[in-house]
């Protein structure tokens, strides 16, 4: 091997390792703390890139509600104090918001339980 090849091998391996750094930000799994109460999800927003793999660590901390999200594929998932399930999913591959909501009816605030899940 002359220098001048070393050299350029070095120089590629380098440029590997930087793009190897870079993907590792946007993939590495997000995992976040939801719970549940009466009448919302906290956090409320979720920012994740795509394709990013996110680990949600679900519980209610005040009634029973559930969570699900056809826009993200989530099957409904019973949200109950002193019970943690973690529900796992991909963030979609184009950018923009997609929302889970409460699947249980849970009272006068059901309909304001909603995630948004912002992709960018
Ligand atoms: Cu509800």
């Amino acid at each position: 091997m002359t220098l001048r090849t070393f050299v350029a091998a070095l120089a590629a391996t380098f440029a590997l390792s930087i793009a190897g750094a870079a993907a590792d930000t946007t993939t590495t799994p997000l995992a976040i703390d939801l719970t549940a109460s009466n009448w919302k999800f906290t956090p409320g927003t979720i920012v994740a890139h795509p394709g990013q793999t996110v680990v949600l660590h679900a519980k209610s901390v005040e009634g029973a509600h559930a969570l699900i999200s056809d826009d993200l594929g989530i099957k409904p998932v019973m949200m109950l104090p002193g019970r943690t399930v973690d529900v796992t999913f991909v963030a979609p591959a184009k950018p923009g918001k997609y929302y889970m909501h409460c699947h249980l009816p849970c009272g006068p605030g059901h309909d304001k339980m909603i995630v948004e899940v912002d992709v960018q």
